[in-house]
């Protein structure tokens, strides 16, 4: 029988209604996690290893990394299949995504959550770890990367987004459509992530800070950035990326220290591009030192240029070589 790597990270999956607090807190530990869900052990070795118990808004880049190193040491092993990782669902979407830029072995990596407590009158995440141990364990699901598994659905860790606050199929991915999703006998695909970059940094080295446009806004909050040090700055654009046309002057002000500037786009799809030429547009914004980004939400988008700027630091003064790498 296969063997599967359970990492417990926390999240509403591990939590229980507290009568004194008067609401959800962490509560659960793996090994019940693990426990609670009927039939787990018919699908493979299970084996838990509690990495955290906390709600997902503590996840921060570092421990993501270390999170990381974790996986693919155990993955190292030939008796270990895959892995499952549980995980609030808040910040599911920026783990997945930065796991699977570091993840080049063909094992799969499934990442899980629930919607509702351990204590609700029907929790859901006992099915969704059953699924997820049955997608880490199938031979289909393998050299697809990181997975996001909840609600019976597969999606690709690129391309998926915490659609609802409260629904149990909040996980989507908007344009592109699950991967697959688990039946009773197997894990049924329809369709492959295509496109996936893998980075190899020895460190997470890179800081960089995530800016939404918003109307009316200076280049105050890049002037803030700079002044923490960062080495990177997102700044998350509307529909093709364009940016209050103040912004630029920040932008070239990036520029000249050497720091990375990378336009996302807060769209659900499609990609940044100088389509305009007006101030504030892409093309303006690349005039004044920046380069686009690719189809990832301006947090992934963050992350991966955290992970390229720690392998390869020199690409924060080579505008093209970076716009290469970032939308692709
Ligand atoms: N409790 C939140 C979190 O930790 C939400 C969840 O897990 O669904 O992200």
């Amino acid at each position: 029988m296969k063997k599967v790597i359970v990492f417990t990270t926390g999240g509403t999956i591990a939590m229980k209604y507290d009568e004194a607090r008067g609401g959800l807190v962490p509560a659960v530990s793996g090994e019940d996690l693990a426990a609670a869900v009927p039939g787990l052990g018919s699908l493979a070795r299970v084996e838990v290893r509690e990495f955290s118990n906390v709600a997902s808004c503590n996840m921060s880049p570092q421990k993501m990394f270390e999170l990381s190193l974790q996986i693919e040491s155990a993955l190292a092993d030939s008796e270990v299949a895959g892995a499952v990782i549980t995980h609030g669902t808040d910040t599911l979407e920026e783990t997945a995504y930065f796991l699977d830029l570091l993840h080049g072995s063909d094992k799969p990596v499934c990442v899980v959550g629930a919607m509702r407590g351990a204590s609700d009158t029907s929790p859901d995440g006992p099915a969704n770890i059953y699924c997820a141990v049955q997608t880490a364990a199938s031979e289909n699901a393998r050299g697809k990367g990181v997975l996001v598994v909840l609600n019976n659905v597969i999606h690709a860790a690129g391309q998926v987004r915490k659609t609802h606050s409260a629904n149990c199929a909040t996980f989507e991915s908007p344009w592109w459509g699950p991967l697959g999703y688990c039946d009773q006998d197997r894990v049924i695909f329809r369709r492959a992530p295509v496109g996936r970059q893998v980075f190899h940094p020895r460190a997470l080295t890179a800081r960089v800070d995530l800016i939404p446009a918003q109307t009316g806004l200076g280049p105050e909050y890049i002037d803030f950035a700079l002044s923490r040090g960062c080495q990177g700055i997102v700044i998350e654009g509307y529909g093709r990326g364009n940016i209050p046309p103040a912004l630029e002057d920040g932008i070239a002000r990036a520029a000249a220290q050497g720091v990375a500037v990378v336009i996302a786009t807060r769209a659900f799809a499609g990609r940044p591009y100088e389509t305009y030429a007006y101030p504030g547009s892409v093309g303006d914004s690349k005039k004044h030192g920046a380069v686009r980004g690719g189809e990832a939400s301006g947090a992934k988008t963050r992350l991966k240029l955290m992970i390229v700027l720690s392998e390869r630091p020199e690409l924060a003064r080579d505008p093209a070589a970076l716009e290469k790498v970032m939308d692709s």
